[in-house]
């Protein structure tokens, strides 16, 4: 996964795995510390009586402890996903990266590389947040059940589609896009609400029928040469198996 995406992964599950410890630990010391034996009364230690609130056992300290405390664990996870967000979600008009690339055929009022288009030349940053120079941008159509990808009208090198043949899956659609570069997806659907999962770039986002939505590609050159792209909405009777590859040379 791409690394700002897979820090904050890692981030979670460290939380999630401390609040387990204390709230089963704690559920689980306490149902068989007072657990009752066989043959024995009871001892009333809350004294609790049938029909009255036990309010002798309030504890305000406890309260606010378990108010407060969970409250800041709130308020530090919005602060550690706010530049995962920002990455997600930057604008395509100066953002993280900057504008459209001029490429090839569509503009020729520029200066290109020897490949024939601008590049993006992303890099990452030591927090794992990836800039571009420009992006390219590509189209992505969600349809039950497969993906449609249009390279629009970039060179091969940038951006070039084929299908092939996949156990389980049957045949897929598969995009192949270059390292270094940096791609925006403009999508949208035919049908129902599909959304395309990036596994290794660890994005995904909403295809929706009649609304333009877009998704940032930025394909790094620490990226694995194959894979997978699923639906990660379910859109109906093979949404299973609605899969594309994502192929990056360099
Ligand atoms: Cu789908």
């Amino acid at each position: 996964m791409t690394a700002i995406f897979e820090g904050l992964w890692d981030h979670y599950i460290l939380w999630s795995v401390i609040v387990a410890v204390i709230a089963f630990g704690w559920l689980y010391h306490h149902s068989f510390w007072f657990i009752s034996e066989d043959g024995k009364e009871v001892p009333n230690v809350d004294e609790i009586a049938i029909g009255v609130f036990p309010k002798h056992n309030d504890d305000m300290r406890l309260e606010v402890a378990w108010t407060v405390l969970p409250f800041l664990l709130i308020i530090w996870l919005t602060y550690v996903s706010w530049a995962p967000l920002d990455a997600m979600w930057t604008s395509p008009e100066g953002g993280n990266h900057g504008f459209a690339c001029d490429d090839g055929s569509i503009n020729h009022d520029y200066t290109v590389n020897q490949n024939g288009f601008e590049s993006s030349n992303n890099s990452m940053d030591s927090t794992g947040m990836i800039t571009s120079d420009c992006y390219h941008v590509i189209k992505i159509t969600g349809q039950q059940w497969f993906w449609n990808f249009d390279c629009l009208e970039l060179a091969a090198d940038l951006c070039d589609t084929s299908t092939e043949s996949m156990e389980v899956y049957g045949t897929v659609p598969v995009l192949k896009l270059k390292r270094g570069e940096t791609y925006l997806a403009v999508m949208e659907s035919q049908d129902v609400t599909h959304a395309p999962w990036f596994q290794h770039l660890g994005t995904k986002e909403d295809t929706l029928p009649g609304m333009e939505t877009t998704l940032w590609l930025p394909i790094n050159d620490d990226l694995t040469r194959e894979s997978m792209i699923l639906c990660a909405e379910y859109c109906g009777d093979a949404h299973s198996i609605m899969a594309a590859k994502l192929e990056v040379h360099n």
